[in-house]
């Protein structure tokens, strides 16, 4: 079963770039953990990645929400991701008719497809969703998760929402690499342990303090999330960059640390090593 199988035993089975990759730095780096940076200004948003990036395999971007955005933005965030070793994700989270999505995906002000190697989409277009971006990212060699399901109280992802993404999923495997989801999709639809599917798991709704937000986020621990749930990636925002936007580096290199650790430690629990 997948849940049994290392990183890279899995990166062989992946054929899509960026599943590969990130299969691949995962393990090279002994890191499932993946850092969104949600963060207003362009020196935050940087300074915070160049301190977690020893510890990550994977950055999560919004990049819409930076004030002070320019492109040297990006150029900054490739030079990072070349030094500390990590991908990239922008959680544009997707959900329009091919044609736009195509469009917002390749042009505008971000350009993501020119720098993200993962990004995301709501499957609620249906597969139209995944044909438009495929247009723009496939021949770059990018990759796409669906969203089944979602972190915050009262999500509508689920039931046979969730079952219909992942046989879009299924229709569309060199181009859609796994989900955002809270829990292994491979099953669904099928009979338990039947499938040998391997779809990439992020998990975002992480955190080790507190249980949630005043906004219907729900958080879960890393054991929680890749032992019990069986989930890849374990995605953390403000558990590791705090309240002050990561005003105090040493600590944010702490959280870090401890997120790494305890995501790890969890996956090697999971492989029984
Ligand atoms: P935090 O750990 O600070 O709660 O941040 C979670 C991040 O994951 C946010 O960037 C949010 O947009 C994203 N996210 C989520 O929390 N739940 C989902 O179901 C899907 C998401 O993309």
């Amino acid at each position: 079963s997948i849940l049994k199988q290392t990183y890279s035993q899995r990166a062989e089975n992946h054929r899509n770039p960026a599943a590969k990759a990130l299969l691949e730095t995962i393990e090279r780096k002994r890191s499932n953990l993946c850092v969104s940076v949600d963060v207003t200004k362009k020196a935050d948003f940087l300074r915070i990645i160049d301190i977690v990036g020893p510890y990550i395999c994977l950055v999560k971007t919004h990049v819409d929400i930076i004030e002070d955005f320019d492109f040297s933005v990006i150029e900054n965030l490739k030079d990072l991701s070349v030094k500390h070793d990590f991908q990239i994700f922008e959680d544009r989270k997707f959900a329009d008719i091919g044609n736009t999505v195509a469009l917002q995906y390749a042009s505008g002000v971000y350009k993501i497809a020119s720098w993200s190697h993962i990004t995301n989409a709501h499957p609620v277009p249906g597969p139209s969703v995944i044909t438009g971006l495929l247009s723009v990212g496939l021949p770059l060699g990018r990759g796409l998760l669906l969203l089944s399901e979602m972190s915050t109280k009262g999500s509508l992802a689920t039931g046979s929402y969730t079952e219909e993404a992942v046989r879009m999923a299924r229709s569309n495997r060199d181009f859609v690499v796994g989900f955002i989801a809270q829990r292994r999709m491979d099953n669904i639809g099928v009979a338990e342990g039947a499938s040998d599917e391997d779809f990439l798991i992020l998990t975002p709704g992480v955190g080790m303090d507190v249980k949630g937000d005043s906004m219907g986020q729900q958080y879960r621990t890393p054991r929680e999330v890749v032992l019990e749930s069986g989930c890849d990636v374990i995605i953390v925002g403000r558990g590791i960059y705090g309240k002050g936007n990561g005003a105090n580096p040493e600590a944010v290199r702490e959280q870090a640390e401890r997120y790494r650790a305890e995501g790890w430690k969890a996956y090697e629990e999971r492989i029984g090593s």
